[in-house]
């Protein structure tokens, strides 16, 4: 009896989850081409996106974890602390939908809220990482017995293409978390937002995590910890081209560079050499020729003032309805509403 018991439970479990994979975009390629013209660009760059391989995604997570990085923890004590205000600005979201839904942890205080206003909720979390949205769906369907989940695993713009084909019948609090709106530039993010905007109707919720501009020693130590878990997670960048692109990069004749620029309101994230080297990239057939000094860019983090998310979302379709801070005042969580 035990055994049928539990095969009931995971077969329940199955019912309430499906999985998309937006598979047309092959990650290998666009990761070769990425990085084939970043490394022959001046000035060289590579793209955020790829730090999350197995071992990246992990030293995120370690991440969040330090002293220094208080944006996680900060956005954490906001939707515990107004879980059920930030939900209760609107009666009966029945839909709640995720971009770039990674471990899906701070998504618990949300979803927890809704639940307890009424039963019925569908979860639709859009991710690049098809891993990181099994392990994430099958403990939430674990602990939440009502709940389906609708996955999309693939990166932002093919979700919300694929979102758009969806019948749209119920009201939807879509959330975009943890500042991954700092890695836009303006252009970047007015286009993300406006995306987002087309899957939504008019009275639909943006729940909106934006780090908030401060003074340059506490963003810089944030990007730039005294354990090196920062600097490692940036560098693995390298080691992933080694491993992924036959590369044969040194970490070590590399520096974490970070740099707030304040005009910007940007922290600036560099692979920095520290000598004047060729690395050999054996998978794209090329030299890459580095000066002693030369910089990679890696990473943009932008931060926020009200002033600008408020020009934001009416840029793009939304109005900033409310806004929520920490107690330090460090951070935003920032409910825009959807108009006409
Ligand atoms: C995942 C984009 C929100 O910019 O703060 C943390 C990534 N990079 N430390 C951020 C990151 C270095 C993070 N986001």
């Amino acid at each position: 009896m035990e055994t049928f018991k539990s095969h009931q439970s995971v077969q329940a479990t199955a019912d309430r989850l499906r999985i998309h994979r937006l598979s047309h975009t092959d990650a290998l390629n666009d990761f070769a081409g990425d990085v084939r013209a970043g490394l022959t660009a001046t000035p060289k760059r590579l793209f955020p996106k790829y730090f999350y391989d197995e071992l990246g995604s992990r030293l995120f997570e370690a991440i969040c974890l330090l002293p220094e990085y208080y944006p996680t923890r900060a956005e954490n004590e906001i939707l515990s602390r107004y879980a059920n205000e930030i939900v209760n600005s609107f009666e009966g979201y029945k839909t709640v939908l995720e971009m770039g839904s990674g471990s899906a942890s701070k998504t618990r205080s949300i979803i927890e809220a809704i639940l307890r206003q009424q039963p019925d909720l569908l979860f639709i979390p859009v991710d690049i990482s098809a891993t990181a949205l099994e392990n994430s769906s099958r403990e939430l369907l674990q602990s939440y017995p009502e709940l389906r989940i609708e996955a999309y695993a693939g990166e932002y713009f093919d979700g919300l293409a694929a979102l758009r084909e969806r019948p749209q019948g119920t009201h939807t609090l879509a959330l975009f978390l943890g500042s991954n709106i700092g890695n836009f530039d303006q252009d970047e993010a007015h286009q993300f937002l406006r995306a987002l905007r087309n899957v939504l109707r008019a009275g639909d919720g943006l729940l909106l995590g934006a780090d908030l501009k401060k003074d340059p020693q506490v963003l810089e130590a944030a990007y730039d910890d005294s354990l090196g878990v920062t600097a490692a997670f940036n560098l693995n960048l390298l080691v992933r081209i080694n491993r992924e692109l036959g590369g044969n990069f040194e970490p070590r004749a590399f520096c974490h560079v970070v740099k707030y620029d304040q005009e910007k309101g940007c922290v600036e994230t560099y692979i920095e050499s520290a000598i004047a080297q060729v690395v050999r990239v054996s998978g794209l057939e090329i030299d890459v020729q580095l000066d002693k000094g030369e910089r990679i860019h890696t990473e943009n983090s932008f931060k926020y003032d009200l002033e600008g998310l408020s020009r934001m979302a009416t840029e793009t379709g939304f109005t900033r309805a409310r806004t929520w801070l920490d107690k330090r005042e460090q951070f935003s969580s920032n409910l825009f509403l959807a108009v006409d």
